[in-house]
């Protein structure tokens, strides 16, 4: 069975990592749309490195759930007929599991040189990086996808939201395009959806099936089901 899943921030919640549209969804007053612009780090790189600081270092206080994990065993079953699609930029499918999980809107622990585009790990705080160690210029940002910039990997995520059996939705609000339009596209290639959510999103009425409750709890549940359909 060729699946599609898409996530987003309601699967990390649980672990402890807040959401950015949920009631303790502010950063120091900031919304996610005041701060994850190229215009707001052109304006003030100071505040927007503080932001992605803290969000790395919190990252070592936070463990994967049951939806991650769960996600990784469907990995394991399905193999490269899993294509699992995150908008978060935590590691916690890899730490949960899962091998080849594609970042639409980039990770953490990644720079990105804004001067040559070359890209390298990163771990601990990035206010204070020095130049690129390719070229030389001190033009490090966090390698995230910002209001207005492409997010990646999107020929990939298109192709196979075109050949999907089965489209699921985890942990998103359906406020951030162009994640929130994948459901009406993988549907209208004849793919079933379903979304898991602890609430109705803002694209509910395009999911053929919707579930509603934490996702430690639906994620399982659903990766069950699907395992138990291909084992038939
Ligand atoms: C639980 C739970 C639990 C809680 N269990 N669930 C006008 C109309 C349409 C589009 C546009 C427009 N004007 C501009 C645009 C485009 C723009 C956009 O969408 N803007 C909107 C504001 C309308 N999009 C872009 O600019 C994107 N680029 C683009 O479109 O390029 C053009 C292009 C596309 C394709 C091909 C070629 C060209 C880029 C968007 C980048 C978004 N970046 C951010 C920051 C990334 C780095 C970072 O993390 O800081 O991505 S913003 C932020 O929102 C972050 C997230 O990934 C993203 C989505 O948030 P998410 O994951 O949905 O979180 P929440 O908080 O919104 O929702 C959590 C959900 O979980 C809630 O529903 C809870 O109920 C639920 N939940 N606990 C289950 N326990």
């Amino acid at each position: 069975m060729r699946v599609v899943v898409l996530t987003g921030a309601g699967i990390s919640a649980e672990s402890g990592v807040p959401t950015f549209r949920d009631a303790d969804g502010l950063w120091e007053g900031h919304r996610v749309e005041d701060v994850a612009t190229p215009q707001a780090f052109d304006a003030d790189p100071g505040t927007v490195h503080r932001f992605y600081d803290a969000r790395r270092a919190a990252l070592a206080g936070v463990e994967p759930n049951p939806a991650h994990v769960a996600l990784a065993e469907l990995e394991r079953a399905l193999g490269p007929d899993l294509l699992l699609v995150t908008q978060n930029i935590d590691d916690l499918h890899e730490r949960g599991g899962s091998t080849a999980v594609l970042h639409m809107h980039g990770r953490l622990l990644s720079a990105l040189c804004a001067e040559c585009g070359a890209r390298c790990p990163w771990e601990g705080p990035m206010i204070t990086a020095g130049p690129c160690a390719l070229c030389g210029v001190a033009a490090l940002r966090p390698d995230v996808v910002w209001f207005g910039e492409v997010p990646l990997g999107m020929d990939r995520i298109q192709a196979a939201l075109e050949r999907a059996e089965v489209f699921c939705s985890i942990g998103t609000s359906g406020a951030v395009y162009p994640a929130a339009g994948f459901v009406q596209y993988a549907r209208a290639h004849g793919a079933g959806t379903v979304e898991l959510n602890l609430v109705p999103s803002e694209g509910t009425h395009h999911f053929a099936d919707a579930r509603h409750g934490p996702a430690s709890q639906l994620v399982p549940a659903w990766v069950d089901e699907v395992l138990s359909e291909v084992r038939a």
